[in-house]
């Protein structure tokens, strides 16, 4: 029997002591229980757990390019000469590279308390557009490198077919993305072969964006989608930029969140990423479909996207979670502090996301990320609940921004307190310790064959 004794732990209902975890082979939860009498023999965790959260936006091979585009690289830098020097990245990297950054980044999010991550993965060949002997070798890297680190993944093979609305021809940057429905559908079978899901992997689809694809393409692969499986999740970037705005006005005659919410049937199984540029009524349509808006702070930020509405989304109870996306950040904490942040920075308000007096700003947005995260990733990892996975985090009773802490405060140091090494001690993913007093056992091993893979990229 797997068990584990938590003498505070943050549970659906809410925190509880003395709670008693069990979990089967699967790393499945079968008892959570509060208050419990016959907690002697059984393994006790280090401080207060939490469940662990999932990441719901990533492009691993972006984690190489942190740091990298820092500069004026035109005299106009936005979002679009961003994009160009991550094409340029994109088509530098191998396979192996690909997995060396994977396997790095994976480590990373389990140290900062993220359990699950969702790989929105659109670099399918190589920078040629000539497909690798097996097409589906680095959607293969990214499962194993989730599997050697002990990650949960959702993995979402991207449909990218144009350039731009209106069906435009792809850019030879955009080579090694492009692809179709049919494309799409053949390499989940080819995966799903290979590479059974299970508790920790689950697949699903990427339709890149309303500008990557087309509304009849959208619609093929959806169809296609729903008789493989009913339930599997789609992402897609939906409006993070004003010129995105305008050119689906143009050629579609309405803005992306309202155009998507009018022509395609959305619901819990969709996560809208960038869902930024949204006026107040598609706010509030969004939030009623019960899809889910992933928000991406950091990366947004970095980008200069702008502001999710955040404050018209909250009260009008709609579903959220946080992706670290370029993974400039994998921290969860800044994440959820930088959502938060934004709000008071536009609103000239402080805790703003909450809808309730003295509710905890850091508890809501935690459990919001929880929920959201486990819903975008189709998979059971919602909390610490019989049924879902035994994915949590134990915090550092020690840390200087814990001591003497109880309940709701616990959570919004963890949220908004930012002193020295993460409070995040211990992580467990299904049921199995992957992250010791901060420390992953490969996570030397992975430094060095991460940095030589930087060192032969910057050459
Ligand atoms: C991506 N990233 O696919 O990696 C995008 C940029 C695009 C973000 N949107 C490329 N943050 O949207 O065309
Ligand atoms: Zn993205």
């Amino acid at each position: 029997m797997k068990q584990l004794i938590a003498d505070r732990a943050l549970l659906p209902e809410g925190w509880r002591n003395n709670v008693l975890l069990e979990w089967d082979d699967k790393g499945i939860l079968t008892r959570v229980s509060p208050d419990a009498a016959e907690i002697a023999l059984a393994p006790r965790a280090v401080g207060p757990v939490l469940p662990g959260i999932a990441n719901l936006h990533s492009h691993a091979f972006q984690r190489a390019m942190a740091g990298l585009t820092e500069y004026r690289s035109d005299l106009n830098d936005n979002f679009w000469s961003w994009r160009t020097l991550m094409y340029k990245f994109a088509g530098k990297l191998s396979p192996v590279d690909l997995k060396a950054i994977a396997v790095q980044l994976y480590i990373e999010m389990l140290q900062a308390g993220y359990t699950s991550v969702c790989e929105f993965h659109y670099l399918h060949h190589g920078s040629d557009g000539k497909p690798y002997a097996n097409p589906v070798e680095n959607m293969v890297c990214l499962i194993e490198a989730a599997q050697e680190v002990g990650i949960g993944l959702t993995l979402l093979p991207v449909m990218y077919q144009y350039s731009g609305f209106g069906a435009q021809a792809p850019h030879a940057g955009q080579a090694c993305f492009i692809n179709s429905p049919e494309w799409i559908m053949s390499a989940l079978q080819i995966l799903q072969a290979s590479h059974p899901q299970h508790a920790g992997l689950r697949y699903g689809v990427a339709p890149h964006s309303l500008r990557a694809v087309s509304p009849q393409s959208l619609q093929e692969l959806l169809t296609q989608l729903r008789q493989w499986d009913a339930q599997a999740p789609v992402h897609i970037h939906i409006a993070e930029q004003n010129k995105e705005v305008e050119d689906c006005v143009a050629a579609l005659g309405a803005r992306p969140v309202a155009w998507l919410l009018d022509n395609v049937e959305v619901d819990r199984h969709w996560c809208l990423v960038h869902a930024t540029q949204m006026t107040t009524p598609e706010t509030e349509k969004l939030a009623r479909s019960g899809a889910v808006a992933g928000i991406c702070p950091t990366t947004e930020a970095n980008l200069g996207d702008g502001i999710f509405n955040g404050v018209a989304y909250a009260a009008a109870q709609g579903a959220w979670g946080i992706g670290s996306d370029s993974h400039v950040s994998t921290s969860v904490s800044e994440e959820l502090r930088l959502y938060e942040y934004s709000q008071r920075l536009l609103h000239r308000q402080r805790n703003m996301l909450v809808g309730s007096e003295s509710a905890s700003a850091g508890g809501y947005m935690y459990r919001q990320a929880l929920h959201g995260g486990a819903t975008a990733s189709g998979r059971q990892v919602a909390g610490l609940a019989v049924g879902q996975r035994a994915d949590l985090l134990a915090l550092d009773p020690q840390h200087a921004d814990l001591g003497g802490k109880h309940g709701e405060q616990l959570l919004d140091s963890f949220v908004f307190c930012n002193h020295g090494q993460t409070p995040v001690r211990d992580v467990m993913v299904g049921g199995n310790w992957v992250i010791r007093d901060h420390k992953h056992s490969r996570q030397e091993q992975s430094a060095l064959s991460y940095a030589r893979t930087m060192k032969r990229l910057l050459d």
